[in-house]
């Protein structure tokens, strides 16, 4: 339980009145709230409890022009829990307003924002909507945690007072989440986008094709969903998106200022689409479909023209859904794959998605194939030494960190933890917050990473549910590590912070892994 500060201040008068040094009793009251309690954490943050905002049905949601959409966003985050009208309205016209603003500011860059909540009025400025919409996830973050009910709640709504100055340290925050081991239906991604966004995270990569099973519609080689979708891991039921669902999804997560990275992985990782098309075989045999959990098995037959007609067809439907300026072409494991054949393979697909206005990204393996500068290699190991990423680095690549034993989202939390695996480390939540992305591989320093990726692969995770308890309470941490300044980086300081997200969890659904490590209350 925690006591309001009015409790406080009167407990220390009477102690002191007692007789006992105001000294000893008098530290501070620790506010529920407090634009310093913000993940991820602020570049600079200052409270002033004179400053508090009370939300009322008077309160009115005041949009500048380009605010509108984080605007209704914002009135959508905060009407079920108030059961206010907070209006989007052009001009306060003398009513208490939050409001919206596009400027330019050129210390906040295209992500960064300026908020201010006084008693009078809260002000959120950004340069962008993305801006916009970074500053209201801190925003929501200083009113009581019961603002993330669903349904009405009678109390006081009241905002913390101060001043917040805030931009990201990297401009890529990512989660993945594989598909393709386990289906997620669109809601449950849906859920799990509107769960990464409150934490800043700017990007979703799908892994939407694996051994297991194929995620995602090619019209042009229709069996690769309809049949090669059928699987999953332990015989568990497949699915697929149909293109209609996936841009659907891609709407949504722009909605929450999300861009989606599609990845198919090739040349390994290609069971499924080698079960369904025989052609897709060096002997033009099917192999059977697999839904155990091995990996560097498969490979695509790098000898065959048929492979990069299939290779082009998946990429230019594939670009055709893709509004952001990615596309993942996995490469990792191909350990069925002659490192020969390999480069072969890079060298010939890499100018096919550059052929349909996209950037290549995947797995840090392609960094081995002199990738052009603006692909970005994604670093899965576990840190030193690699001199092909080093290389790549050298050369103008920028690197994306999503080391396995710091970032994987299915590594356990314990050896008791029920879900996971462990083959890269047991990562409890203090090691997940526990690395510098731009101290981690030699020769890749601050100015070449592009950012962090926290990935959740599912071959243990079969539910929501099970998303959740693996990716909180370490995701959180992922996001402030390529979020926050590195002089905000204190274990003992988040850890406090990151306990008073628990109750905003708690009032979201999300069921979460209570690591001893945090002091929950
Ligand atoms: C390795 S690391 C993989 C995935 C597995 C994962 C399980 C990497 C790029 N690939 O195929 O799902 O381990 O932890």
């Amino acid at each position: 339980m925690r006591l309001s500060r009015a409790v406080l201040t009167a407990a220390v008068v009477s102690l002191t009145a007692a007789g006992l040094p105001a000294s000893a009793t008098a530290a501070p009251a620790v506010p529920e709230r407090s634009v310093t309690d913000v993940v991820p954490a602020p570049v600079s943050a200052k409270a002033d409890p004179r400053g508090d905002f009370r939300l009322t049905p008077a309160t009115v949601i005041t949009a500048g022009r380009g605010a509108g959409q984080v605007a209704d966003y914002l009135r959508g985050l905060l009407r079920p829990a108030t059961g206010y009208p907070l209006p989007v309205v052009p001009h306060a016209a003398g009513l208490p307003a939050i409001s919206l603003e596009l400027g330019h500011d050129p210390r906040i860059g295209t992500e960064g924002y300026r908020l201010k909540v006084a008693r009078d009025g809260v002000t959120l400025k950004a340069n962008t909507a993305d801006g916009l919409f970074e500053g209201v996830q801190s925003l929501r973050q200083l009113l009581p945690s019961a603002i993330e009910a669903k349904r009405v709640q009678h109390r006081a709504w009241t905002v913390a007072g101060g001043t917040i100055l805030d931009y990201p340290r990297f401009a890529e925050r990512g989660a993945m989440l594989d598909v393709a081991r386990h289906f997620f239906r669109p809601d449950q991604v849906k859920l799990y986008i509107d769960q990464i966004a409150q934490y800043k995270v700017n990007t979703l990569h799908l892994h939407l094709a694996d051994d297991q099973g194929w995620r995602i519609e090619i019209k042009s080689w229709p069996k690769l969903a309809t049949v090669g979708g059928r699987t999953a891991v332990d015989g568990d039921p497949g699915g697929y998106y149909t293109q209609a669902q996936y841009r659907d999804i891609v709407a949504y997560a722009a909605s929450r200022h999300i861009t989606v990275i599609p990845e198919i992985d090739m040349p390994g990782h290609t069971n499924a689409a080698q079960s369904t098309y025989a052609e897709l075989n060096c002997d033009g045999k099917a192999v059977p479909p697999r839904t155990d959990t091995e990996v560097g098995y498969s490979s695509l037959c790098i000898s065959s023209p048929i492979t990069y007609r299939f290779v082009e067809d998946v990429v230019r439907e594939l670009a055709a859904l893709t509004p952001g300026p990615f596309l993942h072409i996995g490469g990792d494991e191909a350990h069925s794959t002659p490192p020969a054949d390999y480069l072969a393979f890079e060298r010939k697909v890499q100018p096919i998605v550059a052929k349909y206005g996209k950037k290549v990204t995947g797995w840090h393996e392609i960094a081995k194939s002199v990738p052009p500068v603006s692909a970005v290699p994604q670093y899965w190991d576990f840190g030193g030494s690699n001199p092909d990423v080093a290389a790549a680095a050298a050369r103008g690549n920028k690197i994306l960190m999503s080391p396995a034993n710091y970032a994987y989202l299915d590594m356990k939390y314990t050896p008791q933890t029920p879900l996971g695996q462990d083959w890269a480390a047991l990562i409890e939540v203090k090691d997940g917050y526990g690395w510098d992305p731009a101290a981690l591989v030699d020769g890749v320093g601050e100015s070449q990473v592009a950012g962090v990726e926290a990935p959740l692969w599912t071959e243990t995770i079969r539910t929501s549910d099970d998303i959740e308890y693996m990716a909180f309470p370490r995701l959180p941490g992922i996001a402030e590590i390529g979020w926050s300044p590195k002089a905000t980086h204190d274990w003992e300081a988040y850890r406090a912070r990151l306990a008073k997200q628990a109750p905003r969890w708690v009032a979201q659904g999300i069921d979460f892994y209570r690591s001893p490590q945090v002091d929950w209350k």
